[in-house]
């Protein structure tokens, strides 16, 4: 697929999206984002895809929504734009999304990283909710996904105060997974999504669907529904192989069945 705004490609069963406007912070405009989705849903269409990077370049994951697309309009514009339907869309994706965060992920580009499964920082990485330099506040998850990852206290400082992490901080306070070298940081995250690529590939669906369950159901309806989940499973082929391989000391052969 022939891209303007990202650059896709393919490591082994991970399947990469890069952020491409690099003069421009990659800033999150309707155009950039239509095509990060078509991108990501692409790749959880593919078989041969195990886990999904999605990242940036070195200097920013992304400097938030554009600014200057966003400037003149009113609500109506807002809520009849696709763009909204975009976020959902990342949301949406069924297989593992990891994001390569290095330099700027500020406000929607923050929220984006934070849609994702898990974070790699670059110990360049900066994150934060500056919307409310802009008169607004974060429309994309910031104020709720924020909170549960680092708690309220913290959550509230980024978000009316303008309160930036280090990668150091947010590692500290469990917004991201790893930070590494900003010169491996690709490189490092390929490694944690290579292993993840290579495992049973419905129970690794079902897993995220039932940890996000967290954020929208009640605890004994999320626990009956990982229950669910987890009974399904034993449906698939890949319970039989892995079950047969630990008890016959080999490796499983997953097939995604
Ligand atoms: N939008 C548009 N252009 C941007 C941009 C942005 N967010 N960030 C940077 N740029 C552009 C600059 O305008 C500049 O362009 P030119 O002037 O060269 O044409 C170029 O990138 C370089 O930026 P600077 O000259 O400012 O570079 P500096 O190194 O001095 O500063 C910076 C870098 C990243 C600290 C700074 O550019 C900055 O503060 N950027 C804005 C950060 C920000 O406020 N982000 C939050 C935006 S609001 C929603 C979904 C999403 C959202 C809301 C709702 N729904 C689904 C409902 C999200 C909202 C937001 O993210």
């Amino acid at each position: 697929m022939d891209y303007k705004y990202v650059l896709t490609s393919k490591n082994g069963r991970v399947g990469i999206v890069q952020l491409n406007r690099p003069k421009a912070y990659n800033a999150l405009s309707p155009a950039l984002m239509k095509e990060a989705v078509d991108a990501l849903q692409a790749f959880d269409r593919d078989e041969s895809v195990g886990c999904i990077v999605i990242t940036g370049n070195e200097k920013a994951f992304a400097a938030g929504a554009d600014i200057k697309e966003m400037q003149t309009a009113v609500p109506t514009d807002m809520l009849n734009n696709p763009f909204i339907g975009y976020w959902d869309d990342v949301q949406k994706i069924s297989k593992p999304l990891i994001a390569a965060v290095s330099g700027f992920a500020l406000g929607g580009g923050c929220e984006l990283a934070m849609t994702c499964d898990m974070i790699v920082a670059s110990d360049t990485a900066v994150f934060g909710q500056p919307e409310i330099n802009l008169g607004v506040i974060p429309g994309a998850g910031g104020t709720q996904r924020l909170t549960h990852a680092i708690g309220k206290a913290l959550a509230m400082e980024m978000v009316l105060n303008d309160r930036r992490l280090s990668a150091e901080e947010a590692a500290h306070y469990g917004l991201v997974n790893k930070v590494v070298p900003v010169e491996t940081f690709i490189e490092e995250t390929l490694k944690i999504a290579d292993k993840i690529a290579n495992r049973a590939p419905i129970a690794l669906k079902m897993a995220k669907e039932a940890i996000n369950a967290v954020y929208e159901m009640p605890l004994q309806a999320s626990l009956a529904h990982e229950r669910r989940l987890f009974y399904l499973l034993f449906s698939t082929a890949d319970q039989k192989e892995g079950m047969d391989a630990f008890v016959n000391k080999r490796k499983a052969e997953w097939s995604g069945r």
